[in-house]
This record gives structure tokens, sequence and C-alpha cells, in this order.
């Protein structure tokens, strides 16, 4: 490599080299972070097609993107953690023994990238050079890739520097190959600080900062050394005061974080002088402050939002994030004014449009016209409502940690654990109904632990156990909460408005915090009195609230028989805590 190179960093150059000698690209690119960089790449990506720039007069800086019509999610069978023991990656996850699948890949990646340039992105999850930042390379051949890397992380030069000799850096190397899906790969060897990715051009496959860095192998690396990485939003209450209380928030992809942590408080909090302000919403980096309390920073620099359902009522803070500097990919594209639509945006779809797939569409044949994990890739700094601790290196110190699945029966509106062992375990059992986030089938009932099943870099029995030490090392920890928006009618509609209206839960569960309002003890744990939820200026009678807080206890007993399989399935590391809490929650409930 020439003498140009923007780091003397031999880990990182030799690494290069040696990834350069197997893909075998044309040239080698390095991004700079640079608008005036960001702007040729746009341009020649407009020129290939890979991007379509929209009305600049409308959406300023905005281009669309369409992925292969084969690869329009994360792909979790085909997602493997490669540690040298099968033990270690557990029973959830995929496993390949690291040198067979360094061997296979290799054969997969040979050279991929001829007549390519690759693109070297220097990149931090978190403020660069702070205490808690992390850094990474990602290798890609994929112009998209290095643009929503731009927007999701922190890129340039500065992290070369910050990272300075040291080889303390996370190796990525992506390469789309044929985007054949039989070869599909997104492998992670947490123990090498590496993750090969292959024959995919989507999101959380691709952008190798996200679930793959910031979440599989942060988790990895905060286990070993004493914090947590943890699939939350973040999100700061305002109180008429002044003061702000924060929250953090772990739902499944798709199942409206994004929407919660942008929230819009509803008229009776907001003419008080009750605000929010968004932290993060998708990824929470936690670790002990030193005032004995949980902090959290957000590691990303910009939102990958679900765009169907996001509109000015659902989520108009998301919506004006992305009307500048956004990227779309698999929506509609409005031809006669080269603007987009999905799904729930508005009711008046185009007439003159292209499909997700980039086929005239019309809605009137009834098909979609988005793709329903479509996203918009967005700047953080575009957020009307971003809190102004986004950029402080200290985070924000956490009040309540809520937990969330996407139920129609169990699962009442609001319950608080009895501990933090208790809310450890009651993160433990979360379950939801499957979204479109990830391949396979949507609406099927899974099990999934801290809305981390698809991203804990290692044994999930071995995670449960880092969160009870991290619970005997704070002094001062968060009370942990579970909610459901989900809960149905008979009729299969939503009862709870959800939405900005999801704040009047919010608010039980800090005046819970201050010990400022008593509740009901039920087998599962806390619920509110109906009279200490706020319900004025709400469209829903109090017979109906008195129902989504209804614990039924047969309900619940086939939940615990289903808890049983699935720790059973998790295997021999889940620790004894949780089937203490198991047995008593059985007994509970009048077993
Ligand atoms: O594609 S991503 O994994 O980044 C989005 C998600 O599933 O949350
Ligand atoms: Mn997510």
């Amino acid at each position: 490599m020439s003498a140009t190179m923007p780091t003397k960093n031999r880990y990182v150059l030799n690494w290069i080299d040696e990834m350069a000698k197997m893909t075998r690209p044309e040239k080698i690119l390095w991004i700079d972070g640079t608008e005036k960089q960001a702007d040729e790449l746009r341009r020649e990506a407009c020129s290939t097609g890979e991007l379509t720039k929209l009305n600049q007069d409308l959406l300023p800086g905005c281009y669309l993107h369409r992925t292969a019509i084969n690869d329009v999610a994360r792909v979790e069978g085909r997602t493997f953690i490669c540690t040298r023991k099968k033990e270690d990656a557990g029973n959830i996850n995929n496993w390949i023994d690291p040198k067979e699948c360094y061997a296979r890949l290799s054969k997969l990646y040979d050279g991929a990238m001829e007549g390519k340039t690759m693109y070297v992105i220097p990149y931090s999850m978190g403020i660069v050079g702070s205490d808690f930042a992390k850094y990474g390379i990602e290798l890609t051949d994929s112009i998209y890739v290095v643009l929503n890397m731009l927007i999701m992380t922190r890129v340039g030069n500065d992290v070369l520097d910050a990272l300075g000799d040291d080889p303390g850096f996370i190796k990525g190397l992506h390469a789309k190959a044929q985007l054949d899906e039989e070869n599909r790969y997104i492998c992670h060897f947490p123990e090498d600080n590496t993750i090969w990715s292959v024959n995919s051009g989507y999101g959380g496959n691709v952008l190798l900062g996200k679930k793959c860095f910031a979440l599989r192998i942060a988790s990895y690396l905060g286990r070993k050394e004493g914090w947590m990485a943890e699939h939350m939003l973040i999100l700061g209450i305002e109180f008429p005061d002044g003061e702000i209380k924060y929250i953090s928030a772990a739902f499944p992809s798709a199942c409206g974080k994004t929407n919660l942590a942008m929230l819009i408080p509803p008229e009776i909090y907001r003419k008080k002088g009750f605000k929010v302000w968004t932290v993060g919403d998708d990824i929470a980096w936690l670790r002990i402050g030193r005032d004995g309390r949980l902090w959290a920073v957000n590691p990303e620099n910009g939102f990958f939002g679900v765009a169907p359902g996001t509109n000015d009522k659902s989520n108009p803070n998301a919506l004006a994030t992305t009307k500048k500097n956004t990227i779309f990919t698999n929506v509609v594209e409005n031809l006669d004014n080269e603007t987009v639509w999905w799904e729930g945006l508005d009711k008046n779809p185009p007439k003159n449009a292209l499909n997700w797939k980039g086929e005239k569409w019309d809605a009137t044949d009834g098909s979609k016209g988005a793709h329903p994990n479509s996203r918009f890739t967005a700047m953080a700094t575009n957020c009307p409502c971003l809190s102004d601790k986004f950029n402080d290196p200290a985070g924000v110190p956490i009040t309540a940690i809520v937990f969330g699945g996407r139920r129609a029966r169990t699962a009442p509106l609001v319950y608080q654990s009895t501990s933090w062992q208790n809310g450890t375990f009651v993160g433990s059992i979360m379950a939801s109904e499957t979204t479109a986030a990830a391949a396979g089938a949507v609406g099927v009932v899974r099990r999934d632990p801290m809305a981390m099943r698809p991203f804990v870099g290692y044994d999930m029995g071995d995670y449960w156990g880092h969160w009870l030490e991290m619970g005997k090392m704070i002094p001062n920890p968060p009370k942990i909460f579970h909610v459901n928006w989900f809960r149905t009618d008979d009729n299969g509609q939503f009862i709870w408005p959800g939405y900005g209206e999801n704040m009047r839960v919010l608010m039980w569960i800090l005046a819970r915090c201050e010990g400022k309002v008593e509740a009901k003890e039920t087998p599962i744990g806390y619920v509110p009195f109906v009279k200490d939820l706020e319900l004025d200026g709400l469209d829903v009678d109090e017979k109906v609230v008195e129902g989504l807080l209804d614990v039924d206890a047969k309900l619940w007993l086939d939940d615990v028989a289903g808890i049983r399989e699935f720790y059973a399935q998790v295997g021999n590391r889940v620790p004894a805590e949780l089937y203490d809490e198991l047995n008593a929650l059985e007994k509970r409930l009048g077993k």
C-alpha cells in the first residue's frame, strides 16, 4: 500500500493487505468522512443505479436504494457465532468452528472484489476519543454500505488517530459477492474481534457496526469487561421543573422502539411542560457510573428505522428526521415528483410509482408497495427531539429499564419486577410475536429474552448470569418493568392506543421508581391501580384498562410450561437463580 495511508497502525495495514489478497479488489479507497468524498460516492452510485437521487427541493440530500429481492431482512439462520468451543456460543446461536468457517468463507471471498473497489471505513461506536468508544474498520465493496455507515456511525481519520498503534479494533469484512442466499453468511468471531459477512447487501447483515459489533461482539466484550450491550432505546422525560429522568427499553426489532424513543407527549403532559428527548432508538451500552448508578450511551450516530407505519401521527419526529440527508431502502418511488411513499405514510399512494422491487406499481392491485421491512437511514442530528446528551461521552443515568413484548393476551399493559434478580427473570422470559425485521414467518410467538435472542454473542445462560452479576455490582440499580402495548380484543384489534399515549405508562413507571404510588401485588409482580394511571384525555374506558392490567393465572401457567421448555433449550448454563424465580412464580400462580 502507498505512503498516503491515513494510519501507520501495522495491525490495520497488515490485516487490510491480507483481506485484499483474498478478495483482490482493483482499488482500495479509504473513507475519510468528508462530505466531498461522500458526494463523489453518491454520484457514482447514482450513475450505476445503486442509488436514485430523490427530489432535492422536497428531500434535500435524500436517496433511494433497492436491495435484491431475496435480501430484505436479517437472516438469523445464516448468522453464526464462531467461538472455539461450541458451548461458548450456546444452544440458541448457530455455530461453526472458527477454523472451518474461515476456510469456508475464504472460498466465497476469493476474488469477490475483482474489478471493484474495496472501501476501508474506519468508524467509532460512541464518541471518538471517549473512554467508552470502541473502534472498528469495515472493508466493503458496497457504496451503499459506506453511505449508510457514514450516517449510522462516526467515520473518519480521527478514528484512526484515536486508535493510534493499538491492535484493539473490530475487523469487519463484507462482500456482496453474488448475493447468493445459499451461501449467505453473517459470522462473528468474538475471540478474534472479527466479523465476516458475505452474499448480502441488507442493513443489519452488512452495516457491521450495528447488530454485529454493537450487540453481538460488544455483548461478549461487555461480559469480559463488566458492562452491558443491550438492544434498547434510550429516552429522557423532562419534567416541568427541568429535571430529566432517563429510561432504557428493550423491544424486539420492529416493535416500536423508534416510536417510543421519539414519542410526543399527550396534550395533558404537554400543557404542563413535559418534554421527551431521544438519546437512542436501538442500542444502549450500559456501565456503572462513579455515582453508583447505571449509565447509558447510544453508540450509534443515526437511525435505521422501519418506514411502513411511520407518519405524522405515529411518529412526527421520525418523519421530520427523514426529510433530509436520508437513504430510503425498499420503499415506493413516486415517479411524478421523485419522492418516496410507504404503507401507512398517508392515504394517498402515488399513482405513477415503482414498488420496492422497482416494478410499475399502483395500490389498486392490492399489493404492498413498500417492503414491510423497508427502512430509512437518517442522521440523529436531524431529529427534532434529539437529547442534548446525545454527544455526551458520559451518557445518561438510567432510572428504569423496560422490557416489552408483542403479546396478544398474556402480558398486562405494564408490571414491575420485585428486584433486579426478578427483573432479570422477567427479561429472560420475554416473548413476542414475530415481525418482518427478520426473515421467516410473521406472527408466531417466540421467546426473545431481553429482545437479544438474535444478538447475544455467547451462551444465553451465561448472558443471564452476566445480568445477575451486574445487578450485584450496581450500587443503585434501575428498577425493571415489563410493558405490552399489543394486547388485542376478541376481534384482534389493539386495545391500548399506543404511540404517544405510552407516556402515561412511562409516567407510572417513573412514579414507582420514586416511590410515589402504591401498586397491586400479583403473582407476576406489581401492577398499577387504575386510579394511578393518567387516563385524562384518553378515549379508553376504565373498565377496559382494568382488563389490560389483568393477570390470567391460567394463561400464565401455560406460559410457565413454555418457559421451562425454553430454559431447557438454552441448556445447562441457565443460572439457578432464574429457576428459583420460575419455581416461585409457578407457586404464586397456584400450581
Ligand atoms: O437490519 S437491522 O438488524 O439493522 C434492523 C433490525 O432488525 O433491528
Ligand atoms: Mn433493532
